[in-house]
């Protein structure tokens, strides 16, 4: 009997807290209610803790933020007792992080597993939210948590003949368990994301034939992966404090440096207007070899000054053309039609260099776009290629897909779906005007997918936290968001964004990807240092912007 069939259905069960989803967010939040002395249950959809990480198996999974940064720092004795192996960590190792986690804290036996939530309501005469499962759970808490992560809703394009495939078809978000042997395959990805770019190296070294069909090219940079040092690890942890204390005060998105002695947050020196042609080259030099995402931050305006932009896109180009030897194939795989960083960038290990393997082929959609899928490949406009096996990584209905897949309902009855119709409207991504008791951990308008996610989860989680301790303290039954905050809040996260670049990149941040959805720019583009500040100041001033019923 597994650990599911153990668990009984909660029948009209009443906890103080329900969380949705044991991911990082879930696990953490589940942790620190039990210190409140607080009864919590989270019900999860995977079989296990990890949340993206239990779902994202494809092949090549890693982070693309640094292992040491991308962990918890709530517990000093956590943070030693972990080796992370590599720089960027795989996604088994991450999981086995999560799971260690959940054993660590004792957190599973309030964890229901394979209970997917379908609805969360709130009454306004009880005052309590009631949650149902898609497995015939139904029980009732105080308060309701949203841990139901960023990423977590898979989007599988709407071609035709999709269904008619009789090969072997995965999608990269809902990966079998047991892995998938390429060996001598005829494969096919659609997509070239950053899941995509991370599988399509891996893929290309067992595969027989692998085409990849891509409709838009994306900016990767090169990981610079490798395997950490245990003195330099032991360094680094020997000023953990201030490393962490970086990540959530930094002028950045929380990722920090590799500097083994940490240095107060500074901004890099210069703006790219201020550098010669040549200085910005250096500057960019450098940090493609130091390798990750925080290319974009070697001057402080490559994603609000235009012209700095341009040379760092510019600069990737020639990276792509220097690596990849077929001169059409280069050019196709050339991004041109997004400002570089306003669609997330891509970190990779060879993603450009797999295109000069012998069994690897690009089909450049944008000139000959799929037809159909047919039983045994897929149909373009001018060539038939046949198919073993074809690989989805067609990304995701982000930041608000997973909210609105649920049928959540606050005061008068009135649905979160008809609230967002025309985009996500919330205070400070945490809580939403006329859903009482209900948060969102990382949700729109917070920092969220810009951010090191740890980071930001931490800093929500002990913020509602604290948020909930002074209702107990102070005998509140009730907490909600004012309208006039929250609408100031929405026009204020719009005028950030709208300082930037952002909104010219036609991404899932503005769910571009997503047919009919709306097209708002859904986090925070401020930084996480400049967020907290904010959230900081909110709680100081007695929950400013909130209003509380006894
Ligand atoms: O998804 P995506 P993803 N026909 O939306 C293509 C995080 N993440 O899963 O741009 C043909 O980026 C689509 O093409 P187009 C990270 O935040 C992190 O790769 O719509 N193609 C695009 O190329 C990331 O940004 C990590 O023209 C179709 C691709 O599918 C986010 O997840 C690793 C199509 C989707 O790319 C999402 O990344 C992985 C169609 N009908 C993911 N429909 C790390 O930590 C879609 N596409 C490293």
């Amino acid at each position: 009997m597994d650990q599911n069939q153990r668990q009984e259905l909660d029948r009209e069960t009443d906890f103080d807290v329900i969380i949705v989803g044991a991911g990082f967010a879930g696990l953490y939040m589940l942790h620190r209610l039990r210190g409140l002395g607080l009864n919590a249950r989270v019900y999860e959809a995977g079989e296990n803790v990890g949340g993206t990480w239990y779902w994202n198996r494809y092949p090549g999974a890693r982070c693309d933020a640094e292992s040491l940064a991308y962990s918890f720092s709530f517990s000093p004795e956590l943070e030693q007792e972990w080796e992370w192996s590599e720089r960027y960590a795989t996604q088994p190792e991450i999981l086995r992080y999560a799971e260690h986690v959940a054993d660590r804290f004792d957190l599973r036996r309030d964890i229901r597993f394979e209970r997917t939530v379908t609805a969360a309501r709130f009454d306004e005469a009880t005052r309590l939210w009631t949650v149902e499962t898609e497995q015939g759970d139904r029980a009732r808490a105080r308060i309701c948590i949203m841990a139901t992560g960023c990423l977590s809703v898979p989007q599988r394009p709407d071609i035709p003949g999709l269904d008619d495939f009789q090969g072997n078809l995965y999608q990269a978000s809902l990966w079998p368990h047991e892995g998938v042997d390429f060996t001598g395959q005829r494969v096919g990805v659609i997509g070239t994301g950053s899941s995509a770019i991370q599988a399509i190296p891996v893929i290309a070294v067992q595969a027989g034939q692998l085409t990849v069909f891509q409709r838009t090219p994306n900016f990767s940079v090169p990981a610079v992966n490798s395997k950490l040092d245990p003195e330099w690890v032991a360094q680094f942890k020997a000023h953990y404090r201030e490393h962490r204390d970086n990540h959530r005060h930094g002028l950045g998105q929380g990722f920090g440096d590799l500097e083994i002695e940490p240095h107060p947050p500074a901004p890099a020196a210069e703006t790219g207007a201020e550098l010669t042609d040549a200085e910005l080259e250096q500057a960019l030099e450098e940090y493609w070899a130091k390798g990750g995402a925080r290319f974009m931050g070697a001057v402080t305006d490559s994603l609000s000054n235009e012209e700095t932009n341009r040379l760092f896109a510019d600069f990737v180009r020639k990276k792509i053309r220097a690596t990849v030897k077929d001169p059409e194939v280069a050019e196709a795989l050339c991004p041109s039609d997004h400002p570089i960083g306003t669609k997330r960038i891509c970190v990779d290990t060879g993603y450009y260099e797999t295109y000069n393997r012998d069994n690897v082929s690009l089909v450049n959609l944008r000139k000959t776009p799929i037809e159909r899928v047919t039983a045994n490949g897929i149909q373009t406009s001018d060539a038939h290629y046949e198919l073993d096996t074809l690989v989805l990584a067609t990304g995701f209905d982000a930041m608000t897909g997973a909210l609105l897949r649920m049928d959540i309902r606050g005061v008068g009855g009135m649905a979160l779906a008809e609230k967002w119709a025309a985009g996500p409207r919330s205070y400070l991504g945490i809580g939403i005007a006329g859903f009482p008791n209900l948060f969102t951990i990382t949700g729109p308008g917070s920092p969220s997918v810009l951010s090191n996610m740890l980071v930001s989860i931490e800093q929500h989680v002990d913020w509602m936290i604290d948020c909930i301790r002074y209702m107990e303290d102070e005998g509140l039954a009730l907490v909600e968001p004012e309208p006039d905050a929250e609408d100031a809040w929405v026009d204020h996260v719009n005028e950030v964004a709208n300082g930037t670049l952002f909104p010219k990149g036609g991404s899932w941040y503005l769910g571009a990807n997503v047919a009919g959805k709306p097209r708002v720019f859904m986090p925070y583009a401020a930084g996480v240092g400049a967020y907290r500040e904010v959230c900081d100041r909110v709680a100081e001033n007695g929950y400013e912007g909130f209003r509380f019923s006894a």
